[in-house]
């Protein structure tokens, strides 16, 4: 398969290109190009350049603002909301950020609530500038309804991902960032688009009949993970980052598409913590007890989550990504 090595500078101006000459503002330009560089750079194919085809595409339908303004508020001594405006989440959240960041010092807890988004970025690069700040923090957000419940077929929740972050001083933080489905929807059609089956257990067709073709899966129901488990947190998602903060669901998201096949709209809850207020003086010996936690798991061999991010951050530093040539040809196309 023919490829293409693109280093971090050469992918973000790619994808920088892509959307200023479709029309996005230069503040939105760069916040989204900067998300999916650093996805493909931490080795998330599904949330890196490929995500640039259904972005574009977003706008062309008309379901995503190019150059909105977000505004940001206080909404209550540890509630920030930010409005999106019907853009892209990364700028809301971006824009919101150190407010977010000042209330959780002051309070211990505070949440962002973004509004009125379009949503397709991976949860993990809105937990990381929180654990960096070194906070506690967890992220979540509904999309469409393409995911059936634990004992039903026909779609209801979206991939409804939770990332959650844990600081580490110096070392690389602990973060989590997964699918309440048994996958991304993008990397079901990251096989499609390569023409392989996706492993057992990923989804059904529209007729409820186990699959492993992509396509039935994308037009029949993915499924949760872990049965009646995922599915419970899938519906938890549903509700924080939808009615909680006055924002959509999955199936409400689908509706406002209304067939047009664009991103999923509504809302991101993020939720953070501060360990200095809620530990004060005792705050080091503690953190020190979460360390021995990480030990314990690595010292059985086990990974900590995001290792293999951070392996694959500093390999693409060193030698940039490697995309297929038929990815960099339709990315280039985008702005022909
Ligand atoms: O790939 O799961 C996904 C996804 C969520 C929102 C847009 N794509």
């Amino acid at each position: 398969m023919e490829t293409v090595n693109l280093s971090l500078a050469e992918a973000y101006a790619l994808a920088h290109h892509v959307l200023s000459s479709n029309g996005f503002s230069e503040a939105h330009a760069a916040a989204i190009a900067k998300n999916v560089t650093a996805g493909e750079r931490d080795g998330c194919a599904s949330h890196g350049l490929w995500r640039l085809l259904g972005i574009v595409e977003t706008l062309r339908k008309g379901k995503v603002a190019a150059d909105a303004v977000p505004t940001v508020t206080s909404q209550a001594p540890a509630i920030v909301k930010a409005d999106a405006k019907g853009a892209y989440s990364l700028l809301a959240f971006e824009q919101a950020l150190p407010l977010l960041i000042e209330k959780t010092r002051q309070c211990g807890i505070a949440a962002l609530a973004i509004n009125h988004c379009v949503h397709f970025s991976a949860l993990f690069a809105d937990v990381e500038p929180l654990t960096d700040a070194g906070l506690v923090a967890l992220a979540t957000t509904p999309s469409h309804a393409w995911v059936a419940p634990a004992g039903g077929t026909q779609p209801l929740f979206g991939t409804n991902p939770i990332a959650f972050g844990w600081p580490r001083g110096d070392k690389h933080p602990f973060i989590f960032d997964m699918a309440t489905s048994a996958a991304a929807r993008g990397e079901i059609q990251l096989h499609h688009r390569a023409g392989k089956a996706i492993p057992e257990g990923w989804g059904i067709d529209s007729e409820g009949n186990a699959t492993t073709d992509p396509q039935a899966v994308l037009d029949g129901a993915m499924l949760t993970f872990g049965g009646h488990k995922g599915s419970a947190l899938a519906a938890m998602v549903e509700l924080l980052a939808g009615p909680l903060i006055g924002d959509m669901t999955s199936r409400e998201s689908l509706a406002w598409d209304d067939g047009a096949g664009g991103l999923p709209y509504g809302g991101e809850l993020i939720l953070a913590l501060d360990p200095a207020r809620f530990l004060g003086e005792d705050a080091d010996a503690h953190l020190a007890r979460a360390e021995t936690l990480f030990s314990g798991m690595q010292s059985q061999g086990a990974r900590l989550p995001g290792e293999r991010r951070y392996l694959s951050r500093l390999a693409s530093q060193e030698q940039g990504v490697t995309i297929t040539q038929s990815l960099y040809d339709d990315i280039r196309a985008l702005s022909a």
